[in-house]
């Protein structure tokens, strides 16, 4: 069973937490979950701690989340990384975040292709430091032939941008005779997304207290369940993620049952 990866032979499997898992599998599971990973810097700031402490502290949070997430059955999990916002923020900073990535495959990747999960990132790729995307892509590359669940960072993400971006493709491709106006449909238009291939989100979750989406994913959240919660992301452990679950559970059973 996964959860004995959790905790080692010192710290038992709390029961709760497998009879947790238990319940949860006996219904629906959300296929995609994304999350919006917020208040790594307020959990630093409230122990006196740099913020960069509180995004480390976040990057353990990632891989508890992505295990328990594969292995209850989510068949894409999407993690907003970094916005394209994220850029304004001090350089020291913006540098230090550069560098998770590498530090977060560096540790787990291991342990996510033993879990047979695979790497995707979405995003414009034309900022991001060149060593962080060589690591990334090289884990992206190694991870392709994984059947399991796909670990989809957004990595200088904004929806915005990428909806302009996927509306200037199609109207080089009109121009180019490849597509007619009325071949333009929402199908259409979402394949032309970076998310192409990717079934929209069922859960968002968005932690730290904040109710907006962003800029994250505008056009595949039209009709995704949304969960907020005041946790800040590195309190966020496998019993919050549980909850949501749940709640997404009880709100689809409900409409399921009309
Ligand atoms: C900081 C909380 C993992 C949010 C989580 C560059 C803020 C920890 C990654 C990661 C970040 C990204 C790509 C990849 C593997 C891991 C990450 C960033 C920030 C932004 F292929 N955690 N993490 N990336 N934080």
């Amino acid at each position: 069973m996964f959860y004995k990866k959790l905790f080692n032979k010192q710290t038992p499997i709390p029961e709760t937490l497998a009879d947790r898992i238990k319940d949860v599998q006996s219904h629906e599971i959300p296929s995609h979950v994304a999350i919006i990973m917020d208040g790594n810097g307020r959990w630093a700031k409230s122990r006196a701690l740099p913020r960069v402490a509180g995004h480390h502290e976040g990057m353990k949070v990632v891989r508890k989340v992505a295990i328990l997430a594969n292995n209850i059955g989510v068949k894409v999990l999407t993690l907003f990384a970094f916005s394209t916002e994220n850029w304004k923020r001090p350089k020291t900073e913006v540098d230090y975040l550069m560098k998770l990535p590498a530090e977060f495959l560096d540790i787990y990747l291991p342990e996510l292709i033993e879990n047979n999960v695979r790497v995707q990132i979405i995003g414009d790729r034309n900022k991001i430091p060149t060593h962080t995307l060589r690591v990334v892509e090289q884990a992206v590359e190694d991870t392709k032939n994984n059947t399991g669940m796909v670990l989809n960072f957004a990595l200088n993400y904004g929806s915005r941008t990428e909806i302009i971006t996927a509306i200037k493709n199609i109207v080089q491709d009109h121009d180019e005779g490849k597509v007619q106006v009325n071949d333009i449909t929402e199908e259409l238009l979402s394949s032309y997304l970076m998310t192409k291939g990717i079934n929209d989100p069922d859960l968002l979750i968005r932690t730290s207290g904040e109710i907006r989406l962003s800029n994250f994913m505008l056009w595949q959240l039209a009709y995704t369940e949304l969960w907020f919660t005041d946790c800040l992301w590195p309190d966020f452990k496998e019993d919050q993620f549980l909850d949501a679950i749940e709640q997404y559970q009880k709100r689809s059973r409900r409409f399921g049952g009309i």
